[in-house]
């Protein structure tokens, strides 16, 4: 093991950070990592040793194992997420803001002899291909062997990174310390003029793999503010028709309202011929192309994918994914040591262990699977991973769905009248809350393009440069707004979802192709009678006529919100938007 010295890099700069961020937190060694697969196996080894990962049934699961995090800290912290800008008015009224200097202080306070008597990990990583300029390399130093063993999946890790980083200072400044888990002690903290992030205090997902969250998008999409792109919370599809023309696809879903299904969605058996392949499930890098279209990257190399309602019907591409060399936090155990989880295949099984390592039995009110419960899985066990993931310019995108997770008035599908209209659909967004962040469950707020817990700059200024990137795409992709989640008076969701949204994605193809005509509604382009293909599908067509219905009266009340989140933002509100809203609101008889 190394004491701090490698022959990894001589990348002074990057070795003095280290030495620095050592002398701080005084680990008893510090390890680089080289993301080699006996790097992989040794701290896998390891972590077993130490009860932070148990093997799972490895006949069942070859290479996977199971991590049972502190029962304080199973989502990401929004509260506790700061962007730390010069001014407040930089960090906008939706963040929240602590002065640089301030949070450094506090931070440096917590930080300070916090690695004593554990092991400094230095993890270099690329968000994106490897060798392409649009890829952005970090260093997290981390002393979590389980964050180490997540970024070995989620990114391109180890030598790889350091090797494109040759001695160049640009790179992303990471510093996580797991700490004592005290909520009270935890503090997600970004610095974009920093181009440097400091998490202390938790251990999961969003809070403490620095590429994903608090990288990928954050920063990124500060980065992207000022060079001329956008980072976005978006998964990446391409749809294959049966004449073998691929059609690429961005949507913007909020936390656990569908990303990852539709990114991997098999089409129902009417769309023989049709292909659905995955780019990403999370998250979006959109440049301009020189062609003049708009091309999109995943940065990630992996799925940090919600494991409740996972199952062999609604997401078999997941199954197929999530078989080998995955690592699952939160879900609940089989008496054969296999996984479990709400909404899994089969009967419920009598008995369990739950996320939290307690007996449980079938019936019981407790779940036993946490909802926020998640696979880490290699793309690359994708069966329908898309053979583009790994271009350098990414892949060229004809439509961009925002979608929200929203029981009323949103109807299945709507397009926009124009671009500024689209930046007006995903900026009055709204959805209900969800398990991948603490707090209240299943409460409405507005979740603009699925980026309020994500932009590293005032939205204000985002929804501006939104709007300005219209300018700068000579050929545009459609804007679209879709909802899976309208439900009946019953408390029902109206709508079958899953594979079946391949009826409404034709449509929006066809849409973005202009082969499909479409009809005005008060507030969109909506799809014509019989234009959305229900055959093959059992369903009561009066459920489909709910879904897509514009109630007038809800759009009323959905009209007058939007205006209280716009004038939060008071004079930097793009005016553009408040007139799209009152355009809208004219159009509503008295
Ligand atoms: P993050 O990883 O948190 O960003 O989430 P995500 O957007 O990738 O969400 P994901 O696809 O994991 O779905 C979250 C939950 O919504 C799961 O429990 C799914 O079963 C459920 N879900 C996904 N698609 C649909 C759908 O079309 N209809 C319904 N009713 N539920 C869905
Ligand atoms: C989300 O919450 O949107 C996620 C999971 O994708 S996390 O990585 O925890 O942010
Ligand atoms: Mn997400």
């Amino acid at each position: 093991m190394s004491n701090g010295t490698t022959t990894l890099t001589k990348n002074q700069r990057l070795i003095d950070w280290v030495n620095e961020m050592a002398t701080m937190t005084t680990p008893d060694q510090v390890v680089w990592c080289d993301g080699s697969e006996e790097e992989r196996k040794r701290l896998t080894e390891y972590a077993v040793s130490k009860g932070i990962l148990t093997p799972l049934n490895q006949q069942k699961h070859p290479g996977c194992y199971l991590h049972r995090s502190s029962s304080s800290d199973v989502a990401r912290v929004e509260h506790l997420t700061f962007i730390c800008t010069p001014t407040k008015d930089e960090a906008g009224p939706t963040n929240n803001w602590m002065a640089p200097d301030e949070a450094y202080t506090k931070l440096r306070g917590l930080f300070a002899g916090s690695m004593k008597g554990r092991t400094l990990y230095v993890v270099p990583y690329v968000m994106g291909p490897l060798n392409s300029e649009h890829s952005k390399i970090g260093i997290e130093i981390t002393d979590s062997v389980y964050v180490v063993l997540n970024m070995g999946i989620m990114t391109r890790m180890g030598k790889p990174a350091l090797d494109m980083l040759a001695d160049s200072e640009t790179f992303n400044r990471g510093l996580h310390c797991t700490g004592d888990l005290n909520p009270e002690r935890r503090y997600i903290c970004h610095f974009p003029q920093d181009n440097a992030i400091w998490s202390f205090g938790s251990g999961y997902g969003g809070n403490a793999l620095l590429g994903k969250k608090c990288l990928a998008l954050r920063i990124g999409s500060y980065l992207g503010q000022k060079e001329g792109w956008l980072a976005e919370h978006m998964l990446i599809l391409g749809v294959e028709d049966p004449s073998g023309r691929t059609t690429y696809v961005a949507a913007a879903f909020p936390s656990a309202c569908g990303k990852t299904n539709f990114a991997m969605m098999i089409p129902p058996k009417r769309f023989d011929g049709w292909k659905v392949y995955t780019v990403g499930d999370d998250i979006a890098w959109l440049r301009v192309g020189e062609d003049g279209r708009l091309w999109a990257v995943n940065p990630e190399n992996g799925y940090f994918g919600v494991a409740p309602g996972t199952n062999w019907q609604s997401n078999p591409n997941a199954m197929k994914t999530l078989t080998k060399n995955s690592i699952f936090t939160n879900v609940a155990v089989t008496k054969d040591n296999g996984v479990w989880w709400e909404g899994f295949d089969g009967e419920v099984p009598d008995e369990l262990t739950d996320w939290k390592g307690n007996p449980w039995k079938k019936g019981s009110t407790e779940k036993a699977a946490h909802p926020n419960s998640r696979f880490t899985a290699p793309a690359s066990n994708n069966p329908m991973l898309s053979s583009h993931v790994n271009d350098a310019r990414g892949v060229p995108i004809s439509a961009i769905i925002f979608g929200g997770r929203r029981s009323t008035t949103i109807p299945l599908v709507m397009q926009s009248f124009n671009w500024a209209h689209g930046v007006y659909l995903g900026a009055t967004m709204a959805s209900e809350t969800t398990a991948a962040a603490t707090g209240a469950q299943g409460v409405v707020r507005r979740d603009p393009m699925a980026m309020l817990p994500f932009a590293g700059y005032n939205m204000a200024d985002y929804f501006s440069h939104w709007l300005a990137m219209q300018k700068r795409i000579p050929y545009p992709p459609k804007i679209f707004m879709v909802n899976w989640f309208r439900k009946d008076k019953a408390g029902k969701f109206l709508w079958p979802g899953y594979g079946d949204n391949m009826r409404v994605l034709k449509w929006i193809i066809d849409r973005a192709h202009g082969s499909v005509g479409a009809q005005e509604s008060l507030f969109g382009w909506v799809p014509k009678q019989g234009h959305i293909d229900l055959s093959g599908l059992d369903i009561d067509p009066a459920k489909v006529d709910e879904a897509t219905h514009i109630n007038e009266a809800e759009w009323k009340d959905e009209l007058l919100s939007q205006r209280q989140f716009f004038e939060q933002f008071g004079d930097r509100m793009p005016r553009t938007l408040e007139l799209i809203r009152q355009e809208l609101l004219s159009r509503l008889p008295e």
